[in-house]
């Protein structure tokens, strides 16, 4: 068997792709700006002490740390796992056209680094109580049946429930259950490992043949990571491809939700011939909370279409008036492609397309590539299957978000470094030449340390108590507003049509509303910590001027960056009130009596947003406030460990101050800090 392109086959491990590494070099900035700060930090781990040495290799290792990260969500279907197996240069290497019911998020962690035990994969259960949620209550789905009143639905949920769990049984053995919540680690990377955990096999439906399902663990996987080298990537880089937001259970609605929270950037893969025509209002929601400039849209298949020239520009207008009508993020921006091109230029095969994919491929080129090139058939294809400008657009987002980001914070902590350096030869000056005297004793340094510490996180709790108090607030008066509001619109629609008519909400207005607080929680919060961080470094930073007597005027000590926020994705999932047609509109026909409607859609609504907003108080402010915090502990922390080596330091004997100071030594090393300091200055800002 040979692979194909449509990656359904046998994958060995590809080669190298030469084309893949090129559209690669879109990350070069990142990198290079990554590596001069590096080799800033090199410097100072050169010039200054042992302990110096020591934090400035702790500032290169989260450095090395960085893993910009990529979440892919659409439709089932649009095409992500082929897209994404384009992106990492291997066709196959995820199974396209999973079962619809799978839930398995998958991390591809891509280094460019060889590995000492080579690739590997770790592959996650669901945990115990994930799984009794969704086997007792049908999941989310099942919850919001319950709520709806849903019974039908909520039947038929449940037969699917039980018949998913016998299943699992037959698969995995009768003690199956005792898996859930652990961990299966691998030593090496490869499809059929993939499948095993990935792919609920075709024989879900007709479960009869068990002779190769021994082991098939897909119906309890929630995660697998899978961790890969790579040399065409300068950078380590994870991409996460997630099932679909469309599923039965919508529990994969919640995994994608937390999914996209925990990366940067997501790309939303749409099919061409559907993109956002059919208004996948679920997909919308999801996207909705992002800002514009963390999401990419991806409009994959484009070798389906039989004039893309004309298509292209019709299909861009639409999604970009879907999106505006929906109030989601509609200056996005939106790039064209096919990941069956890509791929088959991976496999070397850009001459089998097919004919209507290649005369597709043809009527885009016309419009995209100029008449003349000096390009190879090969290297235009692969241009036309979007990767190298999805590469690009995701680059210039990594480096203005993350990137930049990591590389400000590295390079403030490596400032104050080099303060704490300059402050030790200033002692070494200072004690040589016997004038100025302490008017801060350094045995008192740290109890001054002590106070501080104490003062600035009291003024930190004060601080987000307060924000967090007027983000409560914000919030319930929304939620009741919006009630209040909702209810009243149902009094008058009964009034007015009666009963028999089905009338319906738009929970648009209360997501608007919430973002809207958010938002406002969000600059706050920045905005109050920025303060306390810079009113921390100035406390910390009289401790230098009174115990080393440092000048006022060139003395600088830098305040970590204001926290990032991340987006509220949480306000996209589903309610009752968004479940259109048949549901909704059984509900309505349950009821009887106009005060009966008002109590339980009051109640119902009530139920469904309350967990929203509560998610937004708990999972969303309160860990921004927490990591906010640790930020400013860890400031304070990171400073008494450089004071109080800088106080050991002034009690050192007079000959080791006469060696720390020989003079010439001293210029050579002025000289290597002040260029370093230019350096870090640039990446600071
Ligand atoms: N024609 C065409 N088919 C594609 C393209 N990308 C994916 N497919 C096919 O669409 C089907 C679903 O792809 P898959 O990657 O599993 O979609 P996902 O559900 O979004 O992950 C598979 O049969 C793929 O071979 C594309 O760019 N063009
Ligand atoms: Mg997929």
């Amino acid at each position: 068997m040979s692979a194909d392109a449509t990656g359904n086959l046998p994958a060995e491990r590809p080669e190298h792709s030469p084309l893949l590494g090129e559209s690669l070099k879109s990350l070069a900035p990142i990198v290079e700006n990554i590596s001069e700060l590096e080799g800033a930090i090199t410097t100072i781990a050169e010039v200054g002490d042992r302990s110096a040495a020591k934090s400035a290799r702790k500032l290169q290792r989260q450095l090395r740390k960085v893993e910009p990260t990529v979440t892919m969500i659409g439709q089932v279907k649009a095409g992500k796992t082929t897209l994404v197996n384009a992106m990492v240069g291997w066709p196959g290497l995820l199974p396209a056209d999973v079962n619809p019911w799978t839930s398995v998020i998958t991390s591809l962690h891509i280094t460019p680094r060889k590995q000492p035990g080579g690739d590997h994969a770790t592959f996650r259960f669901f945990d115990g109580s994930e799984w009794d949620r969704l086997m007792e209550k049908g999941g989310r789905i099942g919850e919001l049946a319950g709520r709806a009143g849903a019974d039908e639905e909520l039947e038929a949920l449940n037969k699917q429930v039980a018949e998913m769990r016998e299943k699992s049984k037959r698969r995995l053995g009768e003690k199956f259950e005792m898996l859930l919540g652990q961990e299966h680690k691998y030593g090496y990377v490869d499809q059929e490992l993939v499948e095993r955990y990935v792919c609920l096999g075709d024989d879900f439906e007709s479960d009869t043949d068990t002779s190769n399902t021994q082991g098939r663990f897909a119906d309890i996987t929630k995660a697998a990571d899978l961790f890969l080298h790579r040399e065409e990537f300068p950078i380590d880089f994870c991409i996460r491809d997630t099932p679909g937001v469309n599923d039965t259970f919508m529990m994969r609605e919640q995994i994608t939700i937390r999914a996209i929270r925990e990366s940067r950037i997501c790309v939303v893969v749409l099919s061409a011939h559907q993109a956002l025509s059919t208004v996948d209002l679920a997909l919308i929601r999801l996207i909705a909370n992002i800002p514009s400039r963390e999401v990419l849209i991806f409009v994959n298949r484009v070798d389906e279409l039989a004039d893309p020239a004309t298509q292209v520009p019709e299909i861009e207008d639409s999604i970009r008036q879907t999106l505006k009508d929906h109030q989601g993020p509609a200056d996005a921006e939106i790039i064209f492609g096919s990941a069956i091109w890509a791929n088959h230029v991976l496999e070397g095969t850009p001459d089998q397309l097919g004919e209507a994919s290649a005369a597709a491929l043809a009527n885009w080129a016309g419009a995209r590539l100029p008449k003349k090139t000096k390009k190879s058939g090969e290297e235009l294809v692969w241009e036309l299957s979007g990767v190298p400008a999805l590469y690009e657009a995701l680059a210039k987002r990594i480096e203005g978000g993350i990137g930049s980001e990591v590389v400000a914070r590295t390079a403030k902590g490596a400032m104050n470094l080099v303060s704490s350096i300059t402050t030790s030869e200033h002692i070494a000056a200072m004690r040589l030449s016997d004038d100025a005297v302490a008017p801060l004793k350094r045995q008192d340094v740290p109890a001054e340390l002590d106070k501080i510490e104490a003062r600035c996180l009291e003024a930190y709790d004060r601080a987000f108590r307060d924000v967090l108090f007027d983000f409560d607030k914000r919030l319930e008066r929304s939620h009741r507003g919006f009630l209040d509001r909702a209810t009243g619109s149902l009094i008058a629609h009964l009034e007015e049509h009666g009963e028999e008519n089905v009338w319906n909400y738009d929970a648009t207005g209360l997501r608007v509303l919430l973002r809207t607080a958010f938002q406002v929680f969000s600059r706050n919060a920045q905005t109050a910590s920025q303060k306390i961080y810079m009113q921390t470094a100035a406390e910390l930073r009289e401790i230098y001027l009174r115990a080393f007597n440092v000048p006022d005027e060139t003395f600088r000590l830098e305040a970590p960056p204001a926290p990032y926020v991340p987006a509220p994705v949480l306000l996209g999932q589903t309610i009752a009130l968004d479940l259109g047609t048949g549901w909704w509109s059984r509900w309505w026909h349950k009821r009887r009596g106009y005060r009966n409607f008002a109590v339980d859609f009051a109640a119902m609504i009530q139920a469904e947003t309350d967990p929203i907003v509560e998610g937004l108080q708990t999972e969303h402010a309160k860990a921004v406030a927490a990591d906010a915090r640790a930020t400013l502990e860890g400031f304070i922390e990171g400073q008494r460990d450089i004071l109080k080596q800088l106080c050991t330091q002034a009690n050192t004997s007079e000959q080791e101050l006469l060696d720390a100071g020989r003079t010439a030594e001293n210029r050579e090393r002025s000289k290597a800090l002040e260029a370093t300091t230019a350096t870090l200055t640039k990446y600071a800002a």
